[in-house]
């Protein structure tokens, strides 16, 4: 799309009439994603939603509204929705483009990875935040955007069906990670899930969907709420542990630069346990799972995406997916050899 395409879309927004400029984020493996400047300052983000991976476009731009209704609180930044001029909450081009506008939260900014224990602190301390927001919205009122997202039944089976069917070159390129694959499935059955709380959960809490300060590194608040619907504690622990404690990023090809970073684990925990007490015990003794859990899903996921020749995530060369799933793998592994550390740790910061 041009940009003056761009422009005219902006125009089906409620916003003022400007000769606006674009320029594309590119760290988003889903959607399409654009900072809005006014001359230089950034004012807006516009996104695209991949109607493919969110076939209920509908459903997540409600569960998003209604979502930053809770997100409300003076220590917690507030992104808004710019409405289109028809009062709804995107614009559907006529070739089935779905696009949404919000706000820019100024002087913030992202990482994908972090040697700082404050970022990692922070990040803690704003998850924890997220929860207790949404705390008292009623569950039922959010749709399931992707049902069963980090089911991990469902990703076996996707790989399995993945694995029939693809070309054996494929399958032979693939060995040691499918080999390890199988070996993690069966150690992950082995924990038990059940009689723990559902909680609306945000299930994409990686390190780069946390804005922080720019001046100060205190966190603000977390981005791209697509998935935001019911799920486990455990699953944004894990997802945010993934992210902070491995210093290099999740398709790290030099498999020794992948860190499993203790005293940012402890400062992550420090950050969480700052709020006040919200997990039950089944809860804390399973937040170690969590962190083996999701780097083995989003690696099984990465996998699955490889054997079906990349259809579902953007790829920058193609053996991407593999090099993702591989190095995900990796940090799984080093996330299970330190949980007795991690039980040690959460048990010692969260239990009361
Ligand atoms: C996808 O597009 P992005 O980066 O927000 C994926 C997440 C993965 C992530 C891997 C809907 O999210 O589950 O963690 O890639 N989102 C979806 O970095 O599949
Ligand atoms: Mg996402």
């Amino acid at each position: 799309m041009e940009n003056n395409d761009h422009v005219a879309l902006l125009h089906k927004f409620s916003i003022e009439k400007k000769p606006y400029s674009l320029q594309s984020i590119s760290q988003g493996l889903i959607n399409d994603t654009f900072l809005v400047l006014d001359v230089s300052r950034p004012i807006f983000i516009l996104q695209s939603v991949n109607t493919t991976v969110f076939q209920n476009v509908a459903g997540l731009m409600n569960n998003f509204g209604k979502a930053l209704d809770y997100l409300a609180d003076a220590d917690y930044a507030k992104i808004e929705l710019v409405k289109t001029l028809d009062g709804d909450y995107y614009y559907e081009t006529s070739a089935g483009e779905c696009w949404r506008l919000m706000t820019y939260i100024d002087h913030s900014t992202a990482y994908n990875t972090t040697t700082n224990p404050i970022i990692a602190y922070e990040a803690g301390r704003v998850i924890g935040k997220f929860h207790q927001l949404l705390h008292t919205a009623p569950i039922k009122d959010f749709e399931e955007t992707i049902p069963n997202f980090h089911n991990l039944q469902l990703r076996e089976d996707q790989f399995k069906t993945a694995l029939d069917n693809c070309p054996s070159e494929l399958k032979v390129s693939a060995e040691k990670a499918i080999d390890f694959t199988f070996g993690i499935l069966a150690k992950l059955k082995e924990w038990d899930q059940e009689e723990i709380p559902v909680r609306l959960c945000h299930n994409d809490t990686k390190l780069n969907n946390i804005l922080f300060s720019k001046h100060t590194d205190k966190a603000l608040c977390l981005i791209d709420l697509d998935t935001l619907m019911k799920g486990y504690f455990h699953y944004d622990f894990g997802d945010a542990v993934r992210t902070v404690v491995n210093t290099a990023p999740e398709d790290e090809k030099e498999h020794h630069k992948i860190t499993f970073d203790k005293p940012l684990f402890e400062a992550f925990v420090d950050g969480l346990s700052s709020n006040p007490a919200f997990l039950t015990a089944k809860e804390i003794d399973l937040l170690s799972m969590g962190v083996v859990l999701m780097p083995f899903l989003h690696g099984i996921r990465a996998l699955t995406d490889y054997l079906n020749g990349n259809i579902y995530y953007k790829v920058a060369y193609e053996n991407q997916n593999m090099d993702r799933a591989l190095s995900l793998y990796n940090f799984t592994q080093k996330a299970l050899d330190q949980v007795p550390y991690m039980n040690e740790v959460v048990k010692e910061k969260l239990m009361n």
